[in-house]
């Protein structure tokens, strides 16, 4: 490689792709198409990323090699990265989660872990807002009150909750509503998730609707307001620490549930046990974890998390890295459509002489369904199509299974991209710059490297 990177490869090619190409490639920003690469500059190429690039003339300028992006933990060649990820290291959990916040603690799954049809409990991602409460030592004796616009409110018990109401279980993804901030260009501010703050796990609870019926909703109620266990991370008992809700009709949603069990264990102390709501298909922030109350609202709830830009997208498309305009903001309900390679891993190295490479991924659409999966190995040149399974129920994700023929030994970048059931399909680039980054769903791509 020739130049200094004065700067991370990341910096430079948010900020000045042709020179981070100049720089990484070697060559004159002046040439800007990769496809007139040839000689000296080609074996650069090479050199960066670790083997020739049969498809070197398809790839789009200003564009980084997935290679060289340092948010992934195991490129083949990754000269820029400053330091590696760090590992979780918490009792019950994968070493192999990356943690991206330490306090409050917030660790995501590397998209290889997440090749499971239902995603192991140590697997599962962790996002926590405050401080971790200490497990229940009687979990069914843990109270949730619900009140406000109600006609009778209630206050039960867990063992209550399982002994009164009919119990059902759904796979499900829980998804953080910031799930993909990190491919924002500028940088959004928050929790820098790659595709990792999702997984699918096999929920057992009860419907929330039930027990709302059972209070029965005043025709005064529009609202739902989440109230939970977990301390604040200033420790003021005062404050909530996260407090959200969503429309009445999300909560009388069948799938809507208040659930202690995860994968037919009871729901771990991480995850929010020994009780909390999952409202799958929308931002993780309203599946409360250690849950206590709620709170039948007649407005809009106004709770830590549900004002100024949080959890919060754009009307209209703003000016990334301009000053957000609140009136210009609305509530960030179902999350979009993604897909995700989990096998080969990125970075992954394959024998010299293989020329087919199987894969497997996994996508979802929030409230949606999937409708189709494309994956191409020529930098999107040609896309073929996977084979999409079928959920298992609603909200469940759906499996997808490809093989690719490869022409050579090389360096290949896998891309793949979702389409949903109303058609809309993950975009190159994430779309909709906002503040904190929410709906970062960007195709993903997947770096290997034959022979
Ligand atoms: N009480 C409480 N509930 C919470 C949170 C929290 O910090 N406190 N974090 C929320 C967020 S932002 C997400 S994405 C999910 C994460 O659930 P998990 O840690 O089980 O993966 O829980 C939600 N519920
Ligand atoms: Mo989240």
């Amino acid at each position: 490689m020739t130049g200094k990177i004065e700067r991370s490869i990341e910096e430079l090619y948010a900020d000045d792709p042709e020179r981070a190409d100049a720089v990484v490639f070697g060559r004159r920003a002046d040439v800007n198409r990769r496809g007139f690469l040839g000689g000296a500059g080609l074996a650069a190429v090479g050199a960066t990323v670790g083997g020739t690039i049969p498809f070197a003339h398809n790839m789009p300028a200003g564009l980084m090699p997935a290679a060289l992006a340092q948010a992934q933990p195991a490129a083949p060649a990754a000269p820029a990265a400053p330091k590696g990820p760090t590992y979780l290291n918490y009792p019950g959990k994968s070493d192999k989660l990356v943690v991206i916040g330490e306090r409050p603690l917030v660790a995501e799954t590397p998209e290889s872990l997440l090749d499971d049809d239902t995603t192991p409990i140590d697997k599962f991602y962790v996002r926590c807002n405050g401080q971790i409460p200490e497990a229940a030592k009687e979990p069914d004796k843990w109270k949730i009150v619900i009140d406000g616009e109600v006609n009778k409110p209630l206050e039960l018990t867990l063992g209550e909750l399982k002994a009164k109401y009919k119990a059902q279980t759904r796979r499900m993804v829980l998804e953080c509503g910031g799930n993909g901030r990190s491919f924002f260009t500028p940088r959004a501010s928050g929790n820098q998730w790659t595709n990792g703050g999702a997984g699918c796990a096999e929920w057992t609870g009860i419907r929330l609707a039930d027990v709302l019926k059972t209070a029965g909703i005043k025709p005064s109620g529009i609202y739902t307001a989440h109230y939970a266990a977990d301390l604040h991370l200033s420790g003021d008992p005062s404050k909530p620490t996260l407090s959200r809700g969503v429309r009445i009709a999300k909560a009388m949603d069948p799938d809507s549930m208040i659930v202690w069990a995860m994968n037919g264990q009871p729901l771990p102390n991480i995850h929010g046990g020994p009780v909390r709501l999952v409202y799958p298909g929308w931002a993780g922030s309203t599946s409360q974890k250690w849950l206590t109350k709620i709170t039948i609202r007649d407005k809009e709830h106004d709770g830590p998390g549900m004002t100024g830009t949080s959890y919060r997208v754009t009307i209209k498309p703003m000016v990334p890295g301009d000053k957000a305009d609140p009136k210009n903001f609305k509530i960030l309900e179902s999350m979009p459509v993604r897909s995700i390679i989990t096998s080969p891993a990125h970075g992954t190295k394959i024998p010299a002489g293989t020329r087919e490479v199987k894969l497997r991924g996994a996508s979802w659409a929030g409230d949606h369904t999937v409708s189709r999966v494309d994956v191409s190995i020529d930098f999107g040149q040609t896309w073929m199509p996977a084979q999409l399974g079928k959920p298992k129920n609603r909200y469940d994700w759906q499996r997808w299974t490809a093989s690719l023929k490869v022409p050579t030994d090389g360096y290949y970048e896998i891309w793949a991209r979702a389409m949903d059931s109303r058609g809309v399909m993950q975009p190159h680039v994430a779309p909709f710059w906002n503040p904190s980054g929410y709906g970062g769903n960007p195709m993903h791509r997947v770096a290997i490297l034959i022979g």
